[in-house]
């Protein structure tokens, strides 16, 4: 599937605003038909947003079954003989899509663009109405995974994953039109020749049979650098100008589809010219190791959850800039597209990882609450989840494939990993994933639950990413015990001869608390002894190749004993203020640029 873009000839209509909400605590809307007429009684929500906290409403903020979004909007009159797609980039956890009163698409993930081809069902210059059922209920058989819960007062969504369950539509809503015969897929590669730069291209084209391909490499500067023909092929760039790590240079590849001199589709696809390997415990980009600076982070805004926001993601990346982060991993979900793409243009390293987050019954008991359910069985996590989470896996690398940014697919976060179950879940899932991409690497990240020697899961991973809260969850307050600790599994983890990227380590810090003697955990002081008793430990094991603190800001998660108010292992807080930490990251981070 292509991104929807404005070319010579393509259009797009943006369909984001106010749309009519309705919350269906019955469910009985599907029955009802309420695609088939205006919604009554509807309270009017922002997309792109999560309806959670939008409306001051308890019922809304904890609600879990179908939502209703509805909006009329009028299909451009010069659509006319255009093929037209109704798309949306996201909606949190499944969908189903009504076009008037036929039902155009339906998909299940809540973090990865469908979308509809509804020529058939439309007319240019008429108004059509457009509704959409999404549903957030997370069950054994979704990624995310979560179970409802019959308690004596009520049905509760409980699920144990570490950040608030946002839903609604919280990306772009686009219809688009195209010419019949189109683009309907590019798979960029990019490699060197010494100076030059090798790009090979394959693309996929619908009623194109007669048609040729042509494609024109532009650089920055939108001149044009090479030209070649044919559905797949190569193109060679004199003198390349890679992307790298802190310069993300694009070139502009545009994908005709041509009919003699008549350019019947034209799709423009950036392109960074950059490899990515691993070799013994080191990563390579272009050849050279990298070392990963940078955080964990969230889709997690006041107001609107998760809903994209264009200043935040800028200001976000000035922050990622100051601090002298490198990387960020899209913890633990696929981002918006828009995230990417910023990446790519601004030369930040990205670790893509799918929403399998909280596939772990046993770290339940401890921050969710919830206990007494095995990981992996035919009545819970099982080969039907495993066949959700494959395709989310593949919709990930589908939409992302071509971002130099991304180097490295993380397939899931801490899941139960030292079990025989869990290596049966999780083999083939490494092998969809290279599969679906054989250029970069695939990991997925280690808990502490599963230390050097007990993980079955890491032996398929091509780096070893580690979650360690030593000084946190376990030596609270004592770092002295933390280090000796932490430095003993570290050092077996790197006899493995994998690079080790520290994906996750953070201690909670609430902003303003302070402490003279050192020791006092949810200090800023603490924040600060705690990060720098990994950093002297990350500093003597080689096989480390990266150091991504969690989390970039606080973030919003279930209520609980362990939270206030919220996660608070925020570096800044949720309204990107600095906590005393954020100044002594960029005293490392920075020094090394
Ligand atoms: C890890 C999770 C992350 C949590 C974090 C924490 O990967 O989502 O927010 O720990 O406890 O278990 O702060």
């Amino acid at each position: 599937m292509l991104r929807p873009q404005d070319t010579s000839t393509r259009e797009r209509k943006n369909l984001n605003g106010l749309w009519q909400f309705a919350l269906d605590p019955e469910g009985e809307g599907r029955a009802a038909g309420w695609f088939a007429a205006p919604l009554l009684g509807a309270r009017v929500m922002a997309v792109p947003a999560s309806f959670n906290d939008i409306a001051a409403d308890a019922a809304a903020r904890d609600y879990f079954g179908d939502v209703w979004y509805q909006r009329t909007v009028w299909v451009p009159r010069g659509w006319e003989g255009q093929r037209i797609v109704l798309h949306f980039e996201s909606a949190t956890h499944r969908a189903t899509v009504w076009v008037n009163e036929t039902e155009v698409v339906s998909h299940e993930g809540g973090y990865t663009p469908f979308e509809a081809d509804i020529t058939r069902h439309v007319s240019p210059g008429q108004q059509i109405r457009i509704t959409a059922v999404i549903n957030n209920t997370l069950h054994w058989q979704s990624i995310p995974p979560g179970v409802i819960e019959d308690t004596p007062a009520g049905k509760r969504q409980r699920y144990w994953h570490d950040f608030f369950n946002y839903a609604g539509i919280h990306r772009n809503v686009w219809l688009y039109a195209t010419n019949p015969a189109h683009f309907t897929d590019v798979t960029i590669t990019t490699d060197f020749d010494g100076a030059n730069g090798v790009i090979g291209y394959t693309t996929e084209a619908e009623d194109a049979d007669s048609l040729q391909v042509r494609v024109i490499l532009r650089n920055a500067e939108e001149v044009a650098v090479a030209r070649s023909g044919g559905a797949s092929g190569t193109l060679t760039v004199l003198n390349v100008h890679r992307w790298a790590p802190g310069d993300g240079y694009l070139y502009d590849l545009e994908l005709q589809l041509i009919d003699g001199d008549t350019v019947v589709d034209s799709y423009q696809q950036s392109v960074g010219v950059r490899t990515v390997q691993v070799d013994g415990n080191r990563f390579l980009i272009n050849g050279e190791p990298f070392y990963f600076t940078g955080f964990g982070r969230h889709e997690d805004l006041p107001v609107i959850g998760k809903g994209h926001n264009d200043p935040y993601l800028v200001h976000d990346f000035e922050l990622l800039n100051w601090i002298g982060a490198n990387s960020f991993r899209t913890s633990h979900y696929p981002y918006s597209e828009e995230v990417i793409d910023y990446a790519d243009r601004r030369g930040i390293v990205v670790i893509d990882e799918t929403a399998a987050v909280g596939l772990n019954m046993g770290l339940g008991g401890g921050i969710f609450g919830a206990q007494g359910y095995q990981t992996f069985s035919a009545d819970t996590i099982n080969d039907a989840t495993r066949q959700v989470h494959a395709q989310a896996i593949r919709e990930l690398i589908a939409r992302d494939k071509n971002h130099p940014s991304v180097v490295l697919w993380s397939i899931a976060n801490e899941p139960e990993s030292d079990t025989a179950g869990a290596e049966n879940y999780f083999q083939p899932l490494f092998d969809v994933a290279r599969q679906a991409d054989p250029t970069r690497p695939v990991g997925f990240v280690n808990v502490m639950l599963a230390p050097h020697g007990k993980c079955r899961v890491s032996q398929f991973g091509d780096v070893l990413m580690l979650n360690r809260y030593y000084g946190w969850y376990v030596n609270t307050g004592d770092l002295e015990a933390a280090e000796l600790a932490w430095e003993q599994e570290l050092t077996a983890w790197a006899g493995e001869g994998k690079p080790i990227i520290i994906t996750e380590y953070g201690a909670d810090t609430y902003p303003g608390l302070h402490s003279v003697v050192g020791g006092a955990p949810w200090s800023e002081e603490y924040q600060i002894e705690y990060l720098e008793m990994n950093h002297r430990v990350f500093d003597r094991i080689d096989a480390v190749v990266g150091e991504q603190v969690w989390n970039f800001a606080d973030f919003t998660t279930t209520s609980g004993i362990m939270r206030v108010g919220g996660n608070k292992k925020g570096v800044f807080t949720r309204d990107r203020q600095p906590k005393a930490a954020a100044h002594y990251l960029r005293s490392r981070w920075r020094k090394n640029l």
